[in-house]
This record gives C-alpha cells, structure tokens and sequence, in this order.
C-alpha cells in the first residue's frame, strides 16, 4: 500500500459547457439542434461516486484543492490569454470560446479552471514533501491540449503544465509527462517544445485530434530537439500495441531521461466503448499500462506519480477504467471488479499489428537523443 494523494471538488462537475450537439455548438437555423456537450460532468462524477462506493476514497489521502494564481498561470499562458478567460467566464451565462471554437467558457469557469490547474499544484506539493508518494487529481475542464495563448478541445488552462512548472519552482527540476489520453497532447507539447528540462511523451490515435498533430518526427526543437516524443497508433489499436508501446518507448524513455517527477496526462479516452477515438483499451489494460508507470516512478524519483484527468466520455465505462488505474496507484483492491471483462476480453486479446510495431519503433529509434546530463533549468 502506497499513500496516494486524491483531489476532487465538486465545483469541477459545474464547468458548464453548455448545449452543444456532442462537440458541436448548437446553431439551430443551421440544423445543429441543442444537446448535451460530449464534455460533461456525467462520467467525472461516476468516477468519483465508484470511487467512494468502493471503499477505496477511505484508503486515499484526500487533499483540498485550492485555485491557482494568476502568477502560477502565467508561469505557462500569456496574461492576456487568462485575462480573456477570466473576462468570458464573468459574463451571464458565460461566453464564448476558448480559441477554437470547441472549448466553451462557462459562467465562472474561469475559477473552476484555476481549481483544476491548483488541485495539481496541491498534489505536486504534497509529493516534494513526500505527504503523498502518488496521487490523482479527478478535475475537469481539461488541459493537455491547451496552448500557452489558445483553449482548444474542451481545454482551458493546461494544467498538467503549471503543474511541471510549480514541481521545478519546488526543486523537482526535470519533469517528465506521459499522456495517454487517445488524442495528442499537443497544448504540453508545445509549451515544452524548445525545453529539455520537461520530457513529454504522448501516446494517442493518430490524425485523431488536433487534425494533422502528433507525428513521430514532432520531436522538440532547439535545446529541447529530442525531448518531445509521440506514437501515433493507427485507429482501432488497442491493448498489445499500448503495452508494446510502454515497454519499447515510454519506459526505456524515462530510464534515460531520469526525471524527478513523473506526471500523467490521464485520458480514458483511449478505452474501447469512448465515442470520441476508435481505440480498443480496456480497464485492464489501464491497471497494466498503471503498474509499468508506478514500477518506473518507484525506480526513478521515488514512486513520485502525479496523474490529471483529461478525456474520457463513456459514462458506463470509464468510472471501472479510473478505478483500475487508481487501485493500482494506491496498490490495492477493491470488490468491484470490471462488469464488462468479459465482454471486453475479445478486444483485449487482439494481437499486436505489424503497423502498430512499426510506428513504436519509428519512435523507439528517437530514444538516443534523450540525455540525462542536460542540466535541467
Ligand atoms: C470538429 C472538430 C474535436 C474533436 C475531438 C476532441 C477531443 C478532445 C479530447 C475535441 C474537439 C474539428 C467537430 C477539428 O478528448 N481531448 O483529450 N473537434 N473536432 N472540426 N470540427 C468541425
Ligand atoms: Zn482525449
């Protein structure tokens, strides 16, 4: 049993995203009737609710999130882009978008994404004071694909950034992000893009989202050339190729890189029943994917594991993923098992393709460029 840290807040179910059809923003005299946005609070609170039912929240070391100053955004976004959040979200019934038309700014959403980006910097604290060895903030709005001066798919504030940011203001000066979420993390890519002091290593569908992002040869530029890594797996890929890929890219590129810190851009989006990616992963699949990552942080920075959530849009599927990923990061069970194994164990047995190999070792022949003598900032 490890002590792992657990961030939740109710205030992260009322981000409001409004009425879109799915993802698009209704528009009635174009045909595009009002609905549920697809980034709703529905799958978050399940989560939370199995997390609890469970019994696992009694064995957690619950932390209160707090927001994040304007100071620790910035330590990421332009000021005028967070003044623009700020601006939009104090309007009657909130207002507009994010930058690209998908990310709806709610009423007061602009506090709720600073308690999202602060309930990872508390996290992140606790770690460097070892309160906490791991631990999993469940917040919405998501951050991973939001840029330093634009929101996009559903992403205000990158959280997951001014998290890596706060951890090097705190002494853990080389950070590393694994994000598994199926779609690119493009927004902490880019953030990290020219610096080898954060390693980021996105495994997602390829040409899923952003369009046209996420490409093996996206490879960092400048003093960070080698330090941002993608595996683009084709669509329908699933629980062979994301182990393969853990072993041949993910974790010979931690080994090298030896961060102080590990943290996890946690998308369950990647799961086989999620409407938003086409890929085939299944709760067991998330605690294997969680025990390599949990083995590597135990190795590397002692056990320091800090995860953000990010997609995951299957309200009936995705609460048995987290609770797999998050028995794991505390290193125990619970008695509730996955009601869909079974279902599942037909896509989780799928074998291993010759093109998933093939873009895992195009990203595997990237690993010697990653040095752990760059001195990190
Ligand atoms: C549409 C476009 C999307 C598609 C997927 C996401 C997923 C986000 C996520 C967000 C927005 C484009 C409908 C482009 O879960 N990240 O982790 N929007 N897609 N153009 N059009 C018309
Ligand atoms: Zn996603």
């Amino acid at each position: 049993m490890r002590t792992t840290g657990y961030v939740f807040h109710p205030e992260y179910l009322w981000h409001d995203t409004g009425t879109s059809a799915g993802l698009m923003p209704a528009h009635p005299t174009a045909g595009i009737q009002p609905a549920v946005h697809i980034e709703n609070p529905e799958a978050k609170r399940r989560i939370h609710e199995l997390i609890h039912a469970s019994g696992l929240l009694g064995e957690l070391v619950v932390i209160e999130p707090r927001r994040a100053t304007v100071a620790e955004l910035t330590r990421v976004h332009i000021d005028t882009y967070v003044q623009h959040i700020k601006t939009q979200s104090e309007l009657r019934g909130g207002g507009g978008d994010a930058g690209d038309g998908f990310s709806p700014i709610g009423r007061g959403s602009y506090d709720i994404a600073r308690l999202a980006a602060g309930g990872l910097i508390e996290l992140v604290t606790a770690a460097a004071q070892d309160d906490i060895t791991n631990g999993y903030a469940l917040v919405r709005p998501p951050g991973h694909h939001a840029t330093a001066a634009q929101g996009m798919g559903f992403c205000l504030f990158n959280s997951i950034a001014v998290a890596a940011r706060h951890a090097q203001h705190l002494g853990l000066t080389r950070v590393a992000v694994v994000d598994w979420d199926a779609h690119h993390g493009n927004g902490t890519q880019a953030i990290f893009n020219d610096d080898p002091s954060v390693l980021t290593i996105s495994l997602h569908q390829a040409g899923c989202f952003p369009p046209d992002s996420g490409w093996t040869h996206e490879n960092g530029i400048g003093d960070g050339l080698g330090y941002a890594l993608n595996v683009p797996l084709p669509p329908g890929s699933g629980h062979a190729a994301y182990l393969h890929a853990m072993h041949q890219v993910v974790l010979p590129a931690l080994d090298r890189f030896a961060p102080d810190l590990i943290l996890l851009a946690n998308g369950f989006d990647a799961g086989v029943f999620d409407p938003l990616a086409r890929q085939m992963l299944t709760a067991a699949s998330f605690r294997d994917m969680t025990r390599l990552l949990v083995g590597a942080a135990e190795r590397l920075c002692h056990g320091r594991l800090i995860a953000a959530h990010e997609g995951g849009y299957s309200p009936f599927y995705t609460p048995y993923c987290a609770l797999a990923f998050l028995e794991e990061l505390a290193g125990t069970t619970t008695h509730v098992t996955d009601p869909l194994a079974a279902v599942v164990a037909g896509y989780a047995a799928e074998p291993l393709t010759p093109q998933q190999e093939a873009v895992i070792e195009e990203a595997a022949q990237l690993l010697p460029r990653i040095q752990t003598t760059v001195a990190a900032s």
